[in-house]
């Protein structure tokens, strides 16, 4: 057993007996503790402060009831959280997140993914994660606004801008973020920008809708462009049919990318020749509707296959935009038999344990989530700030803005990640991370 893979034993041994059940969790901490153990415990105050075992237990986790009434006339009971799960850096910050599968663990394992992205984006924000078990599927405007209100009228007492700003994920979008923002305000009788991702109108930032997928086609430029290669003519395999993989297909596309899948849990639509914007800006109209992706109208030069995965194809570049443990071994075979040569995280953790492994024994060069998606947070961090100035920028230089940061993002990851003369993203990113947040950790003491 090398020294790596038992400290990194012993550290879990503690952590799992304390978070049993809790796999998503546990996994999202195994995977950063196997790159900065050896940090610490080669770093004195580091050790002594125990920053590592201090992560793994957030701040608090918020529980509560979430009731509301339905369409129908009857009453709905669902169970919300927000995890705080760090602040040595600046206020909690990370999304929210509807889904009926969601779970304490899940928003566990996003909460300290987060704090880790969050320190890389070089803004001052700390992290954390939310949501509820609620299903959008099949629900009214007026069921999805009434849900939001009495999910806000439990969360809008731990929130603030400088306590916990939330925005959204999968399946909280600008409408759902209107909804939120529009009880908080109400409940507080102040306006102010405890939420981002909000419309324009009422406060929103340029291109925070865009910033995670478009940022991760920019921080997948930066390690092509490191290699000496450009994006233009590669192959560009895409998961999910959100805002994130809708958002990188379209900018891909801008940047002479060849976008051959996007997916839904009902199938892959796949494009030989590659998506034309229209067939991108149907997908987001399907998504918008609550609708699947299983019909594309014939013009649009799409094929839908109900059991085929977009790695089934051949491309250059995978793009896992969909949802946490969506590659398993054998997606991850998959991917690698295409003749992959990047693979670029959109999601959060989209890798199983055992695909991430078989990534890393192969040839193709692997960026983190926790790098290559920070481009929404790093948005709504520029959205808190023009908030508390009151002044607002310009699409065109936020987008610049967004460029240089996930450039700045590469930056960091590649110079801690260097190893026998190529890049390890992976370890790169998280040693970058944790230093920065160590060293507010020590600064503070024992708190
Ligand atoms: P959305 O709600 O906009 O879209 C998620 C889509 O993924 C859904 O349409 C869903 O399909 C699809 N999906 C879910 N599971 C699967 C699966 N197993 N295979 C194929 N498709 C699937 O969410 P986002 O785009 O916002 O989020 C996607 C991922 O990106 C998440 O991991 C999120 O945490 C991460 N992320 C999001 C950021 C943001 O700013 N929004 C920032 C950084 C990361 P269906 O409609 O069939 O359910
Ligand atoms: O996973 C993520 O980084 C997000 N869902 C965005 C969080 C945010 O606060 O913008």
């Amino acid at each position: 057993m090398t020294d790596r893979h038992a400290l990194t034993q012993t550290f879990m041994q503690p952590v799992t007996a304390r978070n049993s059940g809790q796999d998503t969790f546990l996994q999202a901490v195994e995977e950063v503790a196997a790159d900065v153990l050896t940090i610490e415990k080669n770093n004195p105050d580091y050790a002594t402060a125990k920053v590592l075992e201090r992560l793994t237990e957030p701040d608090r986790v918020i529980s509560f009831r979430v009731t509301w009434v339905d369409d129908a006339g009857d009453v709905q009971i669902n169970r919300g959280w927000r995890v705080q799960t760090c602040n040595a850096i600046g206020p909690y910050k990370g999304g929210l997140r509807f889904h009926p599968s969601v779970t304490l663990s899940d928003l566990k394992f996003l909460g300290f993914e987060q704090v880790f992205k969050n320190a890389l984006t070089g803004l001052p924000l700390g992290g954390g994660k939310g949501g509820a078990d609620f299903d959008p599927s099949g629900r009214s405007d007026g069921e999805i606004m009434r849900f939001c209100q009495a999910f806000m009228t439990e969360l809008s007492r731990y929130i603030g801008p400088d306590m916990d700003v939330p925005a959204g994920d999968i399946n909280v979008g600008t409408r759902e973020i209107g909804y939120l923002f529009g009880a908080y305000k109400s409940l507080k009788g102040q306006f102010e920008g405890a939420i981002t991702g909000k419309g324009m109108a009422f406060g929103g930032s340029a291109m925070r809708v865009e910033a995670t997928g478009y940022g991760l086609i920019y921080f997948i430029q930066a390690m092509l462009d490191h290699a000496g290669d450009t994006l233009s003519g590669k192959r560009i395999a895409i998961s999910g049919k959100g805002n994130v993989a809708t958002h990188a297909a379209e900018k891909a596309i801008c940047e002479d990318g060849i976008v051959v899948t996007l997916s839904d849990t009902s199938g892959t639509l796949i494009a030989d020749d590659g998506f034309s914007q229209d067939a991108v800006d149907w997908v987001r109209t399907q998504k918008q509707k609550g609708a699947d992706i299983s019909d594309p109208p014939a013009h649009l030069n799409l094929s839908f296959e109900k059991d085929a995965l977009p790695w089934d194809q051949s491309f250059d570049i995978a793009l896992p935009c969909a949802t946490q443990n969506e590659i398993d071994a054998n997606a991850a075979h998959s991917i690698i038999n295409a003749g992959a040569i990047i693979l670029a995280e959109g999601a959060n953790m989209p890798l199983t344990a055992d695909a991430l492994d078989k990534i890393a024994q192969s040839k193709i060069t692997y960026a983190p989530g926790k790098a290559s998606n920070a481009g929404g947070v790093a948005i709504s961090g520029l959205e808190m700030s023009q908030n508390a100035h009151g002044q607002f920028e310009s699409a065109d230089a936020i987008d610049q803005n967004l460029k240089k940061i996930m450039q700045d993002i590469h930056a960091r990851a590649a110079a801690e990640g260097r190893e026998d003369g190529k890049i390890n993203y992976r370890r790169g990113a998280n040693v970058a991370a944790y230093r920065k947040v160590a060293d507010a950790i020590t600064a503070f003491g024992v708190v």
